[in-house]
């Protein structure tokens, strides 16, 4: 039997756990069992529903820090980071829950006497969530919250690379005493989540993960008219204008760069700044960047995260390599960080000088590489300058997530507007979306197809419509005639 081994990437000799390969056999029998439970878990009223799910977040809650170690563990980031993603799932069940009590519908005006018409939202039915390891419990969470309320039943099938916090995810939802089959995990590599994908039972799809995955499993969905919902890749920017806050930009580059190692979908990965500022900030983060780690052991700091992997990390190294070989320009970092011993994948925090079309500009790095471009504003209004900068932040094929720092309020509004991307930042880092309500995760272009994770627009993904017509005139109305 194929089994996955999950190795601590900080500390690769250390095994964090092993998992069975779910077998076809036993794929079929949890699909089977995800419809049966379909069943009953999609006629109980969803406040009944947000119950079981408030047990499940008084669980993690109490759990919160082991299972922040668990995830510290197989994925690597920092402790820190971990715990902040643990609370996620917190926050996220927490305003979900609430929800329970109002998954609105509407109602509207006949254009006949004594009628009524409304629509309302119901489940669909059994949910497929494939996820992605750098965020291995939250955003399971975000798919599997608004799914449970409104009423639907799920498989999750976690990344191979950090399968653990996937796993304690759903045994604390069973813990809390959900119906048999209402949460179930599958173990396994892209096959497993394409046979999944691929069955009759699934009726709903949500992928977090690289734009050619998403492709390929949303020709799947689409071939099964099944709801898809999608999170891909980002190319994330961040504006400086000439009078932004210099610490504050220092601060917030160095977290949205290198927070997690770079390997968050709405990581800082592009730099377009003013040339007139951009030799102290360079500076200011080349001297923060250093304290990631030690540069003559090679070792990296306790407060920066690892690369999940040694392909990742050679994948890293060589699109920072093709980078310079394309003309541009090393700040710091540009090295793999071992001392020889081999106990960990760190990458050093890189800056690359670059101008605007070269590869390292365009394409998704998904580690901690910061492509700088500046802008020379020698005789140009600010207004230019920012119209030159909003051109080549749009100019890429993703739009996750952008930011702008300036204290200009009307230049501000501007970029906010003007951005080509789901999620946009005035004086703040690209990372950090928080969750609920209004707050939606989500992009445009190749970043996914419009459906939106961890606030209420995830129930366009979760539940369908149903418009109910009752005639109460005692006689046959015809609509459009009489
Ligand atoms: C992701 O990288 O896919 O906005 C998730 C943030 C986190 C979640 C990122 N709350 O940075």
């Amino acid at each position: 039997m194929p089994k996955i081994i999950n190795y601590n990437p900080a500390n690769i000799k250390e095994i964090v756990s092993e998992h069975e390969v779910s077998t076809s056999q036993e794929l079929d029998a949890m699909l089977e069992k995800s419809t049966k439970a379909f069943k009953i878990w999609s006629v109980m009223p969803a406040p009944k529903r947000a119950q079981y799910l408030m047990k499940a977040n008084a669980i993690f809650t109490e759990r919160k820090e082991e299972l922040s170690l668990a995830l510290h563990k197989e994925n690597g980031k920092p402790l820190e980071e971990a715990r902040g993603e643990i609370q996620e799932i917190i926050d996220v069940f927490d305003f979900f829950n609430g929800e329970g009590r109002a998954i609105y519908g509407m109602t509207g005006q006949s254009e006949m006497p004594d009628k009524a018409i409304m629509t309302i939202r119901q489940p669909i039915g059994p949910a497929v969530f494939i996820t992605a390891w750098n965020f291995p419990a939250a955003v399971p969470s975000w798919k599997a919250a608004p799914a449970l309320i409104a009423g639907n039943t799920f498989i999750l099938k976690p990344s191979e690379l950090a399968p653990l916090s996937g796993k304690l995810f759903v045994d604390v939802l069973n813990e809390a005493g959900l119906p048999d089959g209402v949460a179930q995990v599958a173990m396994g590599a892209g096959e497993v989540g394409e046979y999944l994908a691929k069955s009759d039972h699934t009726k709903i799809v949500s992928i977090t993960g690289s734009v050619a995955v998403g492709r390929h499993v949303a020709g799947i969905a689409a071939a099964g008219f099944k709801k898809c919902a999608l999170e891909l890749g980002g190319k994330n920017s961040t504006i400086v204008l000439a009078d932004a806050n210099q610490e504050l930009v220092a601060d917030g580059i160095l977290w949205g760069a290198y927070g997690t190692g770079g390997q968050r979908c709405t990581s800082t990965s592009r730099l377009i700044i003013d040339k007139a500022i951009s030799g102290p900030i360079l500076e200011k983060l080349k001297t923060q960047a250093a304290k990631f780690y030690d540069k003559d052991k090679k070792q990296s700091a306790i407060n920066y995260a690892p690369i999940i992997s040694l392909k990742q990390l050679n994948k890293i190294h060589g699109m920072v390599q093709a980078a310079l070989a394309e003309g541009a320009e090393l700040v710091c970092g540009g090295e793999i960080l071992d001392d020889g011993s081999h106990q960990g994948y760190f990458y050093a925090p890189t800056i690359l000088k670059t101008k605007h079309g070269m590869k390292i500009t365009k394409e998704e790095v998904f580690g901690p590489v910061l492509a700088v471009m500046e802008i020379d504003s020698t005789n140009k209004t600010q207004e230019e300058v920012l119209e030159e900068a909003l051109a080549i932040s749009n100019d890429v094929d993703y739009g996750l997530s952008n930011s702008i720092y300036t204290k200009d309020v009307n230049l501000g509004m501007k970029a906010v507007h003007r951005f080509e991307s789901g999620l946009v930042y005035l004086n703040a880092p690209t990372i950090g979306a928080e969750c609920g309500g209004a707050s939606l995760f989500g992009g445009w272009k190749n970043t996914g197809n419009g459906s939106r994770e961890s606030g209420v627009a995830a129930f366009e993904t979760y539940t369908q419509y149903k418009t109910i017509a009752i005639d109460y005139s005692d006689s046959l109305q015809r609509a459009q005639i009489d």
